[in-house]
């Protein structure tokens, strides 16, 4: 039985898994680098220890860091979360090895679906469709040119260790075949170290579905059905909702049943989640497996009503699964916005700074998972995710409107957010009809970048009355700090009303 365990991670995620481990009377580790000393997760957990400076692969990715730890602390388990070692088989043998039980699949399920030509031979053998193309890796260029005559242009060369864009390349007319092949080729090998590159026909404008399964070390497996992906920008998921605004009960029972197959071939053990890439037809082709718990896990939690890093733990404790397919149906709508310390008016820099102020929504069907405090300093070393906005309820529209509610209500000051990007896609007429496929941000992003500003005048007035605000305050030895979010014209036009009374 699982008693106390380490998380492997920070930020918003260590605090997440540390949150399900309080309610099943585990106890916490946290690890943190030099830059995360004063980090929430550190505090959340019961115990915590330095594993190095703060550069992640000087800490969060240096394994024997991590187990000196999981050593000293005593844990029976580990938790990965995403991203860092979550991934890494390495890792999962490592902890196998040294008696601490990995929270997630064996170094065999990593390893198979972490190669992507190794996966999509694995899915042919057992008939889960997978997108036309080759499934050896392209080893001369007429071979290469033969099979793209074959499937029909255009095509993707896609890198065999990649995953997430890196090394792809489309390929729309016959002479960039041999250009498309050898770029792909030095950017997997410069990436990964591996130059293994495999060809796909190209789908046009497609939505990217994924299925969350479930699956214990007794040979049950279950789905918990999908969620939608398809509003990204760089291949980073910018929303996420369930259910998918494309899905049929016909495709979703027949796409659930292939990812179950999927995980099955791979003798998988946990969370993982299935990726489809989809067209308008609704034909529908596995993509990649993600071997983690995925960001993106809450709208699945809300909708399924599941915990699932509680199933994860139990299934690391060899628990059969409690929950089965023919139980499971998804209530009401829910979605997800991921709010980033950049700035969408300047490229999306990543603007990681001092939080003066924070303001979180909350309210009937908000949950938000985050990890800053006033006062924190967002180090530069990581990701810029700050926190997860989710929301749910009985309807789409009705979902979409309590999200623009809990944007406005969410307030942070010091640091640029895609608060004001995120609130804009919520009034794009496609999102809201729910006509959107992965292209959505591109096709729409003059209105998504193109923020009504106040004019010069207005900025002008603003700045007089806060300075007549300040000095006020100021007479009343009142601290000058504005804490309802950054603007005094609210507290300033009511007094006035309230003074008239
Ligand atoms: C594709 C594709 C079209 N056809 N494969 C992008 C990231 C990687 N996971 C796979 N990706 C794509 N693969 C074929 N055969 C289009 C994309 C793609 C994409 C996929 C999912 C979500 C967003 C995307 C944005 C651009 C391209």
């Amino acid at each position: 039985m699982i008693k106390k365990v380490l998380v492997a991670n920070r930020g918003e995620i260590a605090i997440r898994v540390m949150r399900s481990c309080r309610e099943m009377g585990i106890q916490s580790v946290a690890v943190f680098s030099e830059a995360d000393r004063t980090s929430m997760h550190v505090r959340y957990a019961d115990e915590a220890y330095c594993i190095g400076p703060s550069a992640s692969n000087e800490s969060y990715l240096v394994i024997d860091n991590i187990i000196e730890a999981a050593k000293k602390s005593k844990v029976d388990a580990i938790h990965p979360g995403y991203g860092f070692l979550s991934e890494n088989a390495t890792f999962s043998d490592r902890c196998k090895k040294e008696g601490i039980i990995f929270i997630g699949p064996s170094s065999h399920a990593i390893n198979t679906m972490g190669d992507k030509i190794t996966a999509r031979k694995t899915m042919q053998k057992a008939n889960v469709p997978v997108v036309p193309g080759t499934t050896e890796p392209i080893q001369d260029l007429d071979k290469a040119v033969a099979v793209i005559k074959e499937i029909g242009l255009p095509v993707m060369i896609k890198a065999s260790a990649g995953g997430g864009g890196k090394g792809m390349r489309l390929v729309m007319k016959e002479e960039d075949i041999l250009p498309a092949v050898s770029s792909s080729k030095s950017e997997a090998k410069a990436a990964f170290g591996d130059d293994s590159v495999y060809i796909e026909k190209y789908i046009n404008s497609p939505h990217h579905i994924e299925f969350q399964i479930l699956a214990d070390n007794h040979g049950n497996c279950i789905h918990l059905f999908e969620r939608e992906c398809s509003v990204q920008r760089r291949h980073q998921k910018v929303i996420e909702e369930t259910p998918s605004p494309v899905m049929t009960p016909e495709v979703r029972d027949e796409m659930g049943k292939y990812a179950v197959a999927a995980a099955k071939a791979v003798n998988y053990s946990g969370a993982g989640t299935i990726e489809f890439i989809v067209d308008d037809q609704l034909n529908y082709y596995f993509l990649e497996m993600n071997t983690r718990l995925q960001v993106e896990h809450p709208i699945t939690e809300r909708v399924v009503g599941v915990d699932l890093v509680k199933e994860q733990i139990n299934i690391a404790n060899n628990e059969p699964l409690s929950l089965k397919q023919e139980d499971l149906s998804q209530k009401g709508h829910a979605i997800e916005c991921r709010i980033y310390a950049e700035d969408p008016e300047n490229n999306f820099m990543p603007n990681p700074g001092l939080i003066k102020h924070i303001t979180e929504p909350l309210g009937l069907g908000v949950r938000h998972d985050g990890y800053v405090y006033k006062g924190y300093e967002i180090p530069m070393y990581y990701d810029p995710l700050i926190s997860k906005l989710i929301v749910w309820a009985p309807t789409r529209t009705e979902a979409i409107d309590r999200m623009k509610r809990a944007l406005y209500a969410y307030k942070i000051i010091g640091i640029k957010t895609s608060i004001p990007f995120l609130n804009r896609i919520m009034d794009v007429p496609a999102f809201r009809q729910g006509k959107y496929n992965t292209h959505f941000i591109q096709d729409n992003e003059e209105f998504l970048l193109n923020e009504e500003k106040p004019s010069q005048k207005l900025k002008d007035i603003a700045s007089i009355a806060a300075f007549f605000s300040y000095l006020k305050k100021l007479e009343k030895h009142q601290s000058p700090v504005n804490l309802n979010g950054g603007s005094n014209w609210k507290t300033f036009g009511r007094k006035k009303s309230l003074e008239r009374l």
